[in-house]
């Protein structure tokens, strides 16, 4: 079987893969993890390195006739980039926690809107099997608990969005996570790159009341990931709570920028449409709710600051 992560893959979506693996083991399934992107955020890589996790990076040569079926977790999209490879192979299980867009086709679709991590669903299903707990000795057991406990963390901002069924998945883990691996995984060094974005982001910031604008100049794609960074920073500016971080990619590259857009509260992803740059390969735009009554405008419409013309905006804004 084939466990695909069509998008830039990420704690949630490596752990919740890796489970999936573990469980379709447990019935003889021999399964492989696929992944179109090359990891690129410092803490994914540093996941796949600490727990030894392998995932297949697709390329064009790969001979895929092998597998008869396959499994799409943490993905809110049910295209990927080989739907054509994929006629005639069974669509086993479909697993996400994002909004459902369509329907899907799967055998066996679980899509939990009102949970925070997909890796909390599969702690689940971890807890069917083993309904005594994992166990701290096996080591693939502590390798599972470990990033799925962190992959938990991760798409839940440390557990201040996690639900009561997060938190539930997260204390089944315990017993076989590795707290020394998982202080290993999130204490990862920054990249001189990404901490010198960082950096543009801070010199180049426009305070708007509320807001901040920040415009990071020509990012490369590998550094790509430094721009929710850089906004997360941002965000913790005294009376700010909102945050659009933007760069510019090279045009053989990629036509459109990635854009970045940080709120307090409660987070949830629209659209990058919404920005009005266009359809990007995922939503690079994360909203959080405002808290309170305050309103928070929208970006697209936010003033223009006379320094700061228009070509400075994502394109199309
Ligand atoms: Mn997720």
């Amino acid at each position: 079987m084939l466990v695909i992560l069509s998008g830039f893959p990420d704690p949630d979506g490596i752990s919740s893969a890796l489970a999936h693996r573990y469980l379709a083991n447990e019935h003889g399934i021999e399964t492989t993890i696929l992944t179109f992107r090359d990891p690129s955020h410092q803490e994914n890589r540093a996941l796949l390195k600490t727990l030894d996790i392998e995932l297949t990076l697709y390329h064009e040569d790969l001979d895929l006739s092998e597998f008869s079926c396959f499994s799409l977790v943490d993905s809110q999209k049910i295209n990927t980039p080989i739907d054509d490879e994929l006629k005639g192979k069974a669509f086993v299980a479909f697993v996400d926690h994002h909004k459902r867009t369509s329907d899907v086709p799967a055998e066996f679709v679980d899509i939990r809107e009102d949970v925070g991590a997909t890796a909390s669903i599969y702690a689940s299903y971890l807890r069917q099997r083993f309904p005594k707990g994992l166990d701290r000795k096996d080591e693939p057991q502590v390798q599972i608990a470990t990033s799925l406990a962190h992959g938990i963390r991760t798409d839940t901002q440390n557990l201040i969005e996690a639900t009561r069924f997060d938190l539930s998945a997260v204390m089944y883990l315990d017993s076989a996570v590795s707290k020394d691996l998982l202080r290993k995984i999130s204490r990862q060094a920054l990249s001189p790159e990404i901490m010198e974005l960082i950096r543009r982001a801070l010199e180049n910031k426009q305070i708007y009341d509320n807001y901040m604008l920040s415009d990071v100049g020509f990012v490369r794609s590998e550094d790509r990931d430094g721009i929710p960074q850089a906004a997360d920073f941002l965000l913790r500016r005294g009376g700010t709570d909102t945050v659009l971080v933007f760069g510019h990619r090279r045009r053989q590259e990629h036509r459109r920028q990635p854009a970045h857009l940080e709120r307090g509260g409660r987070s949830g992803l629209v659209p990058q449409e919404d920005l009005r740059h266009g359809r990007g390969d995922r939503p690079l735009l994360r909203r959080r709710q405002p808290q309170g009554q305050r309103r928070v405008p929208d970006p697209a419409r936010l003033p223009r600051h006379p320094s700061r013309p228009r070509a400075h905006l994502p394109a199309g804004a």
